[in-house]
């Protein structure tokens, strides 16, 4: 498995990013100021946008040293060579998907409760994505609000790496890193800000600051 780190996930929305161009512009920029890890998360595009797009951003983020995963769609995560794949309790489930990628290719599963969580293959996926831990506005379909205390109860059995998502913003980070997080996934928190590279900078040293 390529080596990750988790402690800043950026999470792009075309809506919140500005389109194709808008995603890639804001992902050089949060790679270049702290973020760790960018997830290409697209729910109502065609697959040849996903393509094009998963390439673009491929090509700003290697020479960054920063991984690419590619939510939901397999396919385009092996035809672009990227990093690996995030998937949720409705996709093809991790044996499937593990088939798919190979052995080498980082796997993200989304998780929010106790019982997904001792669900999960543990010799299969290797982070867990923990959440919503907050309100958002961001996924109108998502799982109901985990809370930082029932979070915390979360990671006292955490079978594998965890990065927590959900209306994480600056401020709210720190708590979760100190509740047991190995990162924070954030969507809103830089896309659609007016100044990405502070949004990142500041998160990354709450993040950082949360360990100590
Ligand atoms: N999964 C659970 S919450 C969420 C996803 C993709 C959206 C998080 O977005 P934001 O803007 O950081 O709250
Ligand atoms: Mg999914």
């Amino acid at each position: 498995m390529k080596p990750f780190d988790l402690s800043l996930y950026l999470v792009l929305d075309p809506d919140l990013c500005g389109g194709p161009q808008g995603m890639v512009d804001t992902a050089r920029i949060a790679a270049e100021n702290g973020a760790t890890i960018v997830q290409l998360r697209a729910p109502n595009w065609k697959k040849r946008q996903w393509l094009e797009t998963a390439f673009a951003l491929k090509a700003v983020l290697d020479p960054l040293g920063v991984p690419l995963i590619i939510n939901d769609h397999i396919d385009v995560a092996i035809a672009v060579d990227a990093a690996g794949v995030h998937i949720g309790q409705a996709d093809l489930p991790p044996d499937a998907t593990r088939r798919l990628i190979g052995p080498d290719k980082i796997l993200g599963l989304s998780t929010s409760n106790a019982a997904q969580m001792a669900d999960v293959p543990l010799g299969l996926v290797d982070y867990l994505g923990v959440g919503p831990v907050y309100p958002t506005g961001t996924k109108l379909d998502a799982s109901p609000v985990i809370g930082l205390d029932e979070f915390g109860q979360l990671m006292r059995a955490k079978p594998l790496p965890v990065v927590a998502i959900g209306g994480i913003k600056h401020g709210t980070a720190a708590p979760l890193i100190r509740a047991g997080a190995d990162g924070v996934a954030v969507v809103s928190a830089i896309c659609g800000q007016a100044d990405i590279a502070g949004a990142t900078g500041h998160l990354f040293i709450e993040i950082t600051g949360g360990r100590t």
